[in-house]
């Protein structure tokens, strides 16, 4: 039995238990609740250096991490579906929008960090804003054409779907407003994927 840590409001380990779903393996992994809210939490650091989650145990004991080399680590477990594309200007399509919607998610999780982890008289409104318009400027850019899905849903697909539940989860889900493209294309990832619902945060 492989084991994942991470935590049920982990919008990367999120992508992974999606990713495990889509490729059939997700019997075959054990997942294990870890709290990153502590400065050191040992079994934590001890798995990953960068105290991060999620982490993925082979049952040899091998690590690995990040979310997305632990989602193309289970994509090469089994053949269908394939979720990164192997090579060509379908695999790069796949990587970039992956990065972008890694990068809309990086930018809110830095963004509920700072209220986490600093006082409120430290906070610093412009490091906050330029946050958030990395977050608005990559949204509307995508809504301007949101990817197409093809047969079934690619790794990029999987993690824009993260992304998005992310910031219904822990801002509101304001983007819905003023992202209609991209609200109908959450809608038809939510009914394809039924993973999704399953991994919802709460
Ligand atoms: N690039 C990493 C990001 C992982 C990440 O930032 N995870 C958060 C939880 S959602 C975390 O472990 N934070 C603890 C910390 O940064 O100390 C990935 O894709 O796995």
């Amino acid at each position: 039995m492989m084991k994942l840590l991470s935590a049920q409001a982990s919008p990367y380990g999120r992508k992974v238990k999606i990713t495990a779903a889509l490729k059939g393996v997700a019997d075959q992994i054990e997942t294990k609740a870890v709290d990153t809210l502590p400065l050191v939490n040992e079994e934590l650091r001890r798995e990953n250096p960068l105290s991060k989650i999620p982490v993925l145990i082979l049952e040899d004991g091998t690590q690995i991490f990040d979310s997305h080399v632990i989602c193309e680590y289970l994509d090469s477990l089994t053949p269908e579906p394939r979720l990164f594309p192997p090579s060509g200007p379908e695999r790069f399509r796949t990587l970039t929008l992956a990065a972008l919607a890694d990068g809309i998610l990086d930018a809110a999780l830095l963004l509920v960090y700072e209220k986490r982890f600093r006082p409120e008289d430290k906070w610093v409104d412009t490091w906050m804003q330029r946050q958030q318009l990395k977050i608005d400027t990559a949204l509307d850019w995508l809504e301007k054409a949101p990817p197409e899905m093809g047969a079934h849903p690619d790794y990029g697909h999987v993690t824009l779907a993260c992304a998005l539940g992310y910031l219904d989860f822990r801002h509101g889900g304001v983007w819905r407003a003023t992202h209609p493209k991209l609200v109908a294309w959450l809608d038809a990832f939510d009914k394809a994927v039924p993973a999704f619902a399953e991994s919802r945060p709460n």
